[in-house]
């Protein structure tokens, strides 16, 4: 399709939870392809405070970290200039949308989410009604800026399915009022495992600092973690899904190598797994090496990133604005006297 210069971009939509450590599976399945794809489209990435409330927070070091995933972002390669970036709970209309689309979602459906069933096992003690209704917030984030496009992880396919369920359905009973949006899941890297239970993904909130690479790790710790990762006692690099330890190594080197699986096992044949996590572990580190590099120049400028949230927020206000007033005067609310 030709697109003219006077015609507006298509919009992206991402978030992830400042929860745990922003981790390499974060960055393989989700932040890279944000970056790749943030010139041809209108682009807003949040840091998703409000859903990381869902577990519990310490609040100082939750406060840190909004501002640290934030600088992540841009020393990963998110362009402030191109792409707004904001912190979710700056933008009021978000838990606003989430509530009237509260009304349209059923229990059956959100009772269905695999995530709420993993999350309220590994948190028994506090399965919350948030917890359980975080896909409908998640569903808001999107339809307020009529989002076409959601660059995410395998992970969330399932609530990406329910946010299209829930637009279609808003639109069938009132009128056509939300864009509905498609997933952009990466072929390869869309769901990287954890290092020491390659059955499990990886997480970035996991307790065992094993099983996840964080994209702040010193080299040595980068090295150690890959070293010590879980493979079956084979020794020929090849993928295949019945070797999940393996499998993962390749598939990360993959997507940090920018060579298809083929080629990556062309170019260990006759070599052995140590190889692999050689090679793994100092691609791995000097991808992050510019990443952490730039990532304390920012820190250190709080200033600047203040400006950046700041405008981010006063860009998505706006926007949300919009919708959100369309959708309180379609459902009956009446309009506040100005
Ligand atoms: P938490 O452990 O706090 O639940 P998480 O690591 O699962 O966090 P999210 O904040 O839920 O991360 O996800 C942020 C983005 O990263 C989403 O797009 C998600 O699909 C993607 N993602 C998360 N884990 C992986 C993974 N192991 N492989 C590929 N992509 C992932
Ligand atoms: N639920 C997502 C995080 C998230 C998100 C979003 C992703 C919240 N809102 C909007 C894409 C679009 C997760 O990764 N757990």
């Amino acid at each position: 399709m030709v697109r003219r210069m006077s015609e507006p971009k298509p919009v992206i939509l991402s978030g992830i939870q400042p929860s745990g450590h922003l981790a390499i599976g974060n960055y393989l399945g989700a932040l890279k392809n944000w970056v790749e794809l943030q010139d041809r489209y209108d682009c807003i990435f949040l840091v998703v405070d409000l859903h990381a409330l869902t577990v519990r927070q310490v609040p100082a070091e939750l406060r840190r970290r909004c501002l640290s995933f934030a600088a992540q972002y841009i020393a990963c390669g998110i362009d402030p200039e191109k792409s707004a970036i904001a912190i979710q709970s700056h933008v009021p209309q978000h838990a606003e949308l989430g509530w009237v689309l509260n009304t349209i979602t059923y229990m059956g459906e959100l009772n269905r989410m695999t995530q709420f069933k993993d999350k309220s096992a590994r948190h028994n003690q506090n399965i919350n009604v948030g917890l359980f209704s975080y896909p409908v917030l998640m569903a808001a984030d999107i339809l307020l800026y009529q989002a076409d496009l959601v660059p995410v992880g395998a992970d969330q396919k399932q609530h990406l399915e329910l946010t299209r369920d829930v637009a279609q359905r808003f639109n069938n009973l009132y009128s056509p009022t939300f864009t509905v949006p498609e997933a952009f899941i990466p072929k390869v890297g869309a769901r990287i495992m954890s290092l020491q239970d390659p059955t499990k993904k990886m997480s970035k909130s996991d307790d065992v600092e094993g099983n996840y690479i964080s994209l702040l790790d010193p080299p040595n710790v980068i090295t150690r973690k890959i070293k010590r990762a879980v493979t079956d006692s084979g020794t020929e690099v090849r993928f295949d899904e019945g070797s999940a330890g393996l499998a993962n190594l390749i598939t990360m080197y993959s997507v940090l190598s920018g060579l298809d699986i083929p080629a990556v096992e062309a170019h260990f044949a006759g070599k052995m797994y140590g190889h692999l996590k050689v090679e793994l572990a100092e691609l791995t580190v000097e991808t992050l090496r510019p990443v952490q590099a730039e990532y304390a120049r920012l820190m250190e400028d709080s200033a600047y990133l203040d400006g950046i949230l700041a405008r981010g927020a006063e860009d998505c206000r706006g926007r949300a604005r919009k919708t959100l007033s369309k959708v309180y005067r379609k459902v009956g609310l009446v309009p506040a006297a100005r």
